[in-house]
This record gives C-alpha cells, sequence and structure tokens, in this order.
C-alpha cells in the first residue's frame, strides 16, 4: 500500500494528473447552467468545499447580470454550509436530490422554489446507473489524495462517488490535506455490482468485512481540474441526551434484553444501524452502559456513540458510508485514524444501504421519526405532511429490509403543543407493514403479529403522552363504532383534522406557514 505525505502538494503524485491542478475559480467556470453535477458529501463529511463556493459566486454574477444559471446538485446525502447552504443562497440549485438538512436549502424547497427529490440513499447510484435521471455532467469529488499510479484515496465519507466518477463525462477533484493520510486503507470500493440481468450476489457477509479495494478508479483522461484544500469537514456537535432521550434508550435497551431472552437473538445482539440525531445517538451511548458486548453495526453514519463504543471495547467492527462526528471527536478520531482504521470501513452507500445484505445480516433498524399514527405507519419527513424537514435518507432502506425495524420520538414535539402520536400521519414514509417496534419515552410497543386495531390500542397505551391519550383513545373508540370498515378503522374527515390542533396553538413560527 503507497503511503501520501501531509503536506498539499505532495498530496497529487500522479505527475500527469498534477498538470491539472487549478484555482477553485478555475475549476468552477468548467461547470455550465444546467449541468447535473454529482458532488460528495455525505452529512457534513467529505464534501468539497471550494469548488462550490466560487460556482455559487458565478451564478450570482450571472444572476447579476440577469442571465439564469442553475445546476442540479445530486450528492450522497447532506453536506456542509460551503454546498448546500452556498449554493441554495445564490438560488444556483434547480433539482436536488437525494437527501439535505440545510436550513437555507430547506427554506427554499419549502418556499416552492427549489425542486427536490427525496428518494431512498440505495436507489440513488442505479437510479443514474440506468439512466433514470439523465446525463451525468460533472463529478465534483474531494478526496485525500491521488496516488502515483491515478487512484484515489477516498475522503471521509464514500456516499456516490464511484457511481459519480463512473457516469460523468467530466471530473474535478478537491484534493484536501486537511483529511488525515492515514484514511488510506479505510475503504472499500465494490466494483463487482453489475446491472440487471446480470447482477451477481455481493459476496458480503460480515459487517467489516472488506470485498472490494480501498481505492476510487478514475479515467485520467475524465480529469478536467484538481484544486487543493485544506478545509475542515463541518458536523453540528450533538446535545447531551436529555431526560426523554435517555428514556427511549431505556426502553429500546429493555426490549433488546427481552429479545435476547426469548432466544430471538444472539447474546451480542444484530448489526446496529442507528440514524441521524440526538436520540440515535443517546440510544448509542445507552448501549455503551448497557450490558451488550461484542457488539457489531452495519449503518449508515458514524457518529460519536458509534466511536464511544469502539473505544469502550463493546463494539468490535463498524461498517458505513460516512462519519459524521462532532468537532470534538472528529479530532480525536483524526489524531488516531490509523487505530481505528482496523476496526472500521467505510463503503459506496449502494452497498451499505442494499437491501440484500441489510436482510442478509439481519439488521436491527432504529430510526427517528416525525409522527406515527396509530396503526403504526410512521412520518419520518414532513411536518405537517407539507413541509420537508431533511427527507427519508437510509430509514426506508433498513426499515424495509431489516431483521427488526424500529423507530423512535419523544410523544411531544414543539414543546408539547403536538402529538407525536396521531390517528393519520400528515404524509407516509414507511408503512405500517415495515414497522415493528414504535417507542417514545412513555414506552416501547411492539407491534408484531398484531392486527390493526390491536397495534392501535397497543400504541395509545405504550407511547402516547398523557396529555393526547384520550383524546386519541376517544377517536379510536368513536372510529371503532362508526368507521365504514373496521378493519382499520378511521373517521376520515376527523383524522386528518387532527393536525389542525397544532395550527390552532398559535405556536407556529412564522416561516412555517402552510
Ligand atoms: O424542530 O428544529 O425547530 O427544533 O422537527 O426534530 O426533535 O430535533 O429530532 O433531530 O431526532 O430528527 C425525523 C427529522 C428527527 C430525523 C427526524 C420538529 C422538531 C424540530 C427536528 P426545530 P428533533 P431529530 C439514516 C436515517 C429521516 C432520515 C433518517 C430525520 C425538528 O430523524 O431526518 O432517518 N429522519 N435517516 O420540533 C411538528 C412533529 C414534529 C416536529 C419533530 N410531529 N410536528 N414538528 N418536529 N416532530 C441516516 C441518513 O439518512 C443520513
Amino acid at each position: 500500500m503507497s503511503t501520501v505525505v501531509s503536506s498539499t502538494t505532495t498530496r497529487v503524485l500522479n505527475s500527469n494528473l498534477a498538470q491539472k491542478i487549478m484555482s477553485a475559480d478555475e475549476a468552477a467556470a468548467l461547470i455550465k447552467s444546467g449541468d447535473q453535477v454529482g458532488m460528495s458529501g455525505f452529512t457534513g463529511s467529505g464534501y468539497p468545499k471550494a469548488v462550490p463556493i466560487e460556482l455559487a459566486r458565478h451564478i450570482a454574477d450571472a444572476n447579476f447580470r440577469g442571465q439564469k444559471f442553475q445546476v442540479s446538485v445530486f450528492t450522497g446525502a447532506s453536506t456542509g454550509p460551503e454546498l448546500d447552504g452556498a449554493l441554495a443562497m445564490a438560488g444556483g440549485i434547480h433539482l436536488r436530490l437525494p437527501y439535505q438538512s440545510d436550513p437555507e436549502t430547506r427554506k427554499r424547497i419549502n418556499a416552492g422554489e427549489m425542486d427536490y427529490m427525496d428518494i431512498h440513499l440505495s436507489h440513488v447510484a442505479q437510479f443514474v446507473e440506468y439512466g433514470f435521471l439523465g446525463k451525468l455532467d460533472v463529478a465534483l469529488i474531494e478526496v485525500t489524495a491521488v496516488l502515483e499510479d491515478g487512484r484515489l484515496v477516498p475522503s471521509s465519507s464514500i456516499g456516490n462517488n464511484k457511481t459519480w466518477i463512473d457516469q460523468a463525462e467530466r471530473v474535478i477533484l478537491e484534493v484536501n490535506s486537511w483529511q488525515p493520510a492515514a484514511l488510506e486503507g479505510m475503504h472499500d470500493i465494490y466494483y463487482g455490482l453489475q446491472p440487471p440481468p446480470n447482477r451477481g450476489p455481493i459476496p458480503l457477509v460480515r459487517p467489516g468485512q472488506r470485498i472490494g479495494t480501498p481505492y476510487l478508479e478514475v479515467p485520467p483522461e475524465k480529469v478536467v481540474a484538481i484544486v487543493l484544500t485544506d478545509s475542515p469537514d463541518r458536523n453540528s456537535a450533538f446535545k447531551a441526551p436529555d431526560q426523554a432521550s435517555k428514556r427511549i434508550a431505556g426502553h429500546i435497551l429493555e426490549f433488546l434484553g427481552w429479545e435476547v431472552k426469548k432466544g430471538r437473538m444472539p447474546a451480542n445482539l444484530l448489526p446496529l444501524q442507528s440514524g441521524v440525531g440526538n436520540i440515535a445517538n443517546a440510544v448509542l451511548f445507552g448501549l455503551e452502559e448497557g450490558p451488550f458486548e461484542g457488539l457489531t453495526s452495519y449503518t449508515e453514519v458514524i457518529q460519536d456513540g458509534m466511536i464511544r463504543l469502539l473505544k469502550s471495547g463493546k463494539l468490535t467492527s463498524v461498517s458505513a458510508t460516512a462519519f459524521s462526528m462532532s468537532p470534538d471527536m472528529l479530532n480525536e478520531v483524526n489524531a488516531d485514524m490509523a487505530n481505528y482504521r482496523e476496526r472500521i470501513v467505510l463503503r459506496s452507500q449502494e452497498i451499505s444501504n442494499h437491501p440484500e445484505i441489510i436482510r442478509r445480516l439481519g439488521v436491527i433498524a432504529m430510526n427517528g421519526m416525525i409522527e406515527a399514527d396509530i396503526y403504526g405507519n410512521v412520518n419520518s419527513t414532513h411536518v405537517m405532511g407539507s413541509r420537508i424537514q431533511n427527507g427519508i435518507g437510509g430509514s426506508g432502506d433498513f426499515a424495509r429490509n431489516g431483521y427488526l425495524s424500529i423507530f423512535m420520538a419523544p410523544s411531544t414535539a414543539q414543546h408539547g403543543t403536538i402529538s407525536t402520536i396521531v390517528p393519520m400521519v400528515s404524509h407516509v414514509d414507511h408503512t405500517e407493514h415495515d414497522v415493528q417496534v414504535v417507542v417514545t419515552e412513555q414506552g416501547l410497543a411492539d407491534l408484531r403479529g398484531l392486527s390493526p386495531r390491536q397495534r392501535a390500542h397497543l400504541i395509545i397505551e405504550k407511547c402516547s403522552s398523557p396529555d393526547y391519550k384520550p383524546l386519541l383513545l376517544d377517536y379510536l373508540n368513536r372510529s371503532e363504532r362508526l368507521s365504514y370498515g373496521k378493519h382499520t378503522p378511521h373517521l376520515l374527515g376527523e383524522s386528518l383534522g387532527w393536525h389542525n390542533r397544532y395550527l390552532r396553538t398559535g405556536n407556529m413560527r412564522p416561516h412555517e406557514e402552510n
């Protein structure tokens, strides 16, 4: 394995490609209005940090001259302010996919000024490969280094980088010397996935297994620019777990212990997937104090809690597509990357989120939700049914295909003014068929083997806030008497009107007006 050196200029070891080093401004000028650009980046990790800012500047200049300049931006998932924030602010994004969590982008999408396609993360690479999304013009990818033979050492996320490089007409690389050189060897890029009808089984049977190569490959003639950067990834810090998160974590741990006792899971559990956000992180913190040893993880993002589990020795290996750590944890891991490299594998998201692997490994999927209804349908994405928060991300990939699918949230949102348990979700991301466990700080409802009406009574009893329980029971009782069908009783005129309760509280923030 070759070793890269950490000074900026020596990170591009291939002399042919070194000829293509230029400024971010010059590289941005190679991106044209109407281009579809596949960018690296997954959460606040491994996204290009220089060219998007210059591109935003070119877009703003064009707009100033009265010329329309917009591009479509495809990524792994969310990115940082230098990408989503800058381009959204300039009004430069025509279509965005597949996931975002940037405040400015969210604002533009919800104002109807930007198109957004919220798709399963496992679908993105194949949608582009199958040609469903048209031609990819440019790949803009952050890497850690370019080796002598032209192969690329990936950065702190992989996402869809392999696909963007393979599919794009031209490739722009940002070589970021802030990324630790010791990332080399941590990645596993699988080049064996053929399109149907020639797709064979993916030979991955353990979370920590390597089935590919640590490097990305790029035909040198495709590379039109290389930009040198030295900028940090940006992820926000996690909040310390609050009481509600701790109680949610407690319910999940107790439930997993029960599953082990029943013989439905081995003593070291099954590979864990943990979603984004503070509650998911709190569950990982809970596992650190819990009784389970020899854990593994097959997930999408590596949060602080995962690293703490690795440090404590409770977690033996973790597979993901990106880091998503607080600045403090990131500094700690970067300083000791060579050690973590043995226990962490970063893969393309078409593999980290692949249904075949998730089903084979029997992953325990734990994801956050905005609301669940009494029958177990889950809304992960839309506030009041119309305002996108982030996106479905990988939650559907893991929920539908996991061994166990758990959704969690506090029982109320917005300071208690709205119940997260509702008669009918205002938007469906995960159907009642994909959701096996719903948990709030009030308790946990195990929905497996229950009919719709049994599920409704259990969810209300175990998960709803005492403030909303009587209202939900009243709705269910009347529905059971008056509903047209008695299989999944509903009073349709009333069920969605439930959400107006929130509007009537007068607690809507100004930017949320529907
Ligand atoms: O509003 O920002 O104004 O405070 O929604 O909610 O409570 O901070 O929750 O950070 O855990 O995120 C589902 C969004 C939860 C996340 C979701 C308001 C609430 C707050 C955020 P404020 P919290 P979290 C794999 C997994 C989909 C993707 C996924 C998510 C804001 O988990 O994006 O799972 N999931 N990926 O007040 C009105 C409700 C509300 C509500 C919450 N019922 N009504 N407002 N809020 N519930 C990883 C990847 O794919 C990368």
